[in-house]
């Protein structure tokens, strides 16, 4: 077996773990989902699916990954093929594969969006923009929706080309030379720009106080800390809170493991899956709570607040931020920062989901690393085009909705049913313990066994009563949109297909070559 590459460093581990997770998904989502489903109402589910699932997860993954890595495998299908020998584990493990390469395709056209604007802040360039319609307008037409302030789509599609080219870049160079070296400059950057960030909103006070006394940054707080226990019963918020939890950590989508895949057999994974799901944690409930809301609840209000989270994800952040900026002195030295932030965010996720078809290519059909990078390169170009062009007509929301949100929750069911059940709490939990630098309380050993896989079953029985028939009839979706959604479906079938496909001829030539032994 070729040697496989290893992590330079704990602490660059460390980074690059918490890069994985932490994304756009702390500083955009986070604060979009929270005010859409109540503030101080989403908090409670959020911990509670933080602590029953995202916890448990965070260490099932790590293992599942060690586990794989142990036997050269850095994707989910040789993953599951190594913990249950049955011809399914590896095509059950190939949706893990899928997910995390779709998610790459639309999350990295977002990332480069954030790239776009630091630029426009620190030149300016939507300053005078001052109404939400003006800075919507100013959005839209980067994004080739209408043509407004931009002529033509050829910025967003440059920022497009130059995210993409720096992704593979840092993907060329490799596990340690490449993903470690971005995460060891990329995340303290992140952190340093994100404190600033908080200490500005946080010394706002109350921007008007003579006509407008009580929308002030405190107001915005207490919208998300005080605990609203009225609207408990509302299974909507709790499946809010589990996606998000899904989203924020990565856990579901075979990024995690592939990271973990890089470990050696006695490294700890306790005490480091712990500290990757408490950065993360930290970045988005003390950092990301504490930048997008208040500001917002000092500049227009609570209910304006709520409103304008309801109007669309991209709202908050690239819409009534930049307006905000405007408001500030050195607002464009603020706006740069945030979106450099973003941006940062966003790309130490971002190569963290091009990893495990990396490894895939390179371990089980012998490619080259180049060649692999350069191949899946190519590819999420291709793929990409169909995302900035079809933007208007839903085809990321389409991906984001199938990969980004249902199935993260699917292949996490799969994962832990066989981690748990087929693999064995046993071994599995022998597996989270060995080489641990700290004692796992035994109750997880349970809460992996039962509430876990039980929780996620829930949401996926909710889902099908629920939601099902009607998302998948398109029902409220606008009727000229329709054929594009159904494109984005079967652009992501043909990558499915495509994945499965590849599993079974590499693990046909593997099989071939076992009985010539
Ligand atoms: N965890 C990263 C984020 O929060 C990547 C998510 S992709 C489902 O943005």
């Amino acid at each position: 077996m070729a040697k496989r590459e290893r992590w330079g460093t704990r602490i660059g581990l460390i980074l690059a773990m918490a890069g994985n997770a932490v994304g756009l998904g702390n500083f955009l989502r986070f604060p979009v989902q929270a005010a859409q489903n109540g503030g101080g109402a989403f908090m409670i589910p959020y911990f509670a699916a933080l602590f029953l699932l995202g916890i448990p997860l965070m260490w099932v993954e790590w293992a599942v990954g060690r586990y794989g890595g142990k036997f050269g495998h850095g994707s989910a299908p040789g993953m599951f093929d190594a913990m249950w020998k049955a011809p399914i584990s590896k095509y059950l493990g190939a949706l893990g594969l899928f997910i995390s390469t779709v998610i790459m395709v639309y999350y990295t056209y977002i990332e480069s969006w954030t790239l776009g604007f630091s630029f426009f802040s620190i030149t300016k360039a939507y300053f005078g923009e001052t109404t939400f319609d003006a800075m919507r307008s100013f959005l839209q037409s980067y994004q080739g929706i209408e043509k407004n302030y931009f002529q033509s789509i050829l910025p967003a599609y440059f920022f497009m080309c130059v995210t993409l080219f720096l992704n593979f870049f840092i993907l060329y160079r490799g596990i340690s030379r490449g993903i470690e070296m971005l995460a060891k400059i990329a995340m303290p950057t992140l952190f340093l720009f994100a404190i600033i960030l908080v200490i500005r909103v946080v010394t706002l006070g109350t921007p008007d106080p003579v006509n407008h006394p009580d929308w002030n940054v405190e107001s915005g707080f207490a919208f998300i800390w005080n605990p609203d226990f009225s609207k408990l019963g509302d299974a909507k918020i709790w499946l809010a809170a589990a996606g998000q939890i899904f989203f924020t950590l990565s856990v579901g989508m075979g990024t995690l493991q592939a990271y973990a895949s890089y470990l050696r057999e006695n490294d700890d994974i306790a005490l480091s899956g712990l500290s990757t799901a408490s950065t993360n944690e930290f970045v988005e409930v003390i950092l990301g709570a504490s930048i997008a809301i208040p500001v917002a609840a000092a500049f227009f209000g609570i209910e304006t607040t709520q409103e304008i989270a309801k109007g669309g994800a991209f709202n908050l952040g690239f819409v009534s931020m930049p307006i905000i900026f405007q408001k500030l002195p050195f607002g464009e030295f603020f706006g740069f920062l945030w979106f450099l932030l973003l941006f940062f965010a966003g790309i130490t996720s971002s190569v963290a989901m091009a990893q495990p078809l990396i490894a895939f290519l390179k371990e089980e059909f012998g490619i080259s690393h180049g060649r692999a990078t350069a191949l899946i390169g190519f590819s999420v170009f291709i793929a990409i085009q169909f995302v900035v062009f079809f933007l208007k007509h839903g085809f990321l929301d389409e991906m984001d909705y199938w990969a980004g949100t249902f199935g993260l929750v699917l292949f996490a069911l799969f994962e832990i049913i066989i981690f748990a059940w087929i693999f064995g709490m046993d071994k599995g939990w022998a597996e989270i313990t060995k080489g641990a630098d700290i004692k796992v309380p035994k109750i997880f050993y349970y809460i992996i066994k039962y509430i876990t896989p039980l929780y996620l079953l829930f949401i996926m029985v909710n889902w099908l009563i629920q939601d099902a028939v009607p998302t998948f009839l398109m029902q409220g979706v606008k009727p000229e949109d329709i054929p594009y959604r159904w494109g984005a479906r079967g652009l992501m079938l043909l990558i499915f297909i495509a994945i499965i496909l590849m599993v079974k001829v590499a693990w046909d030539k593997r099989n071939k070559q076992n009985r010539g032994k």
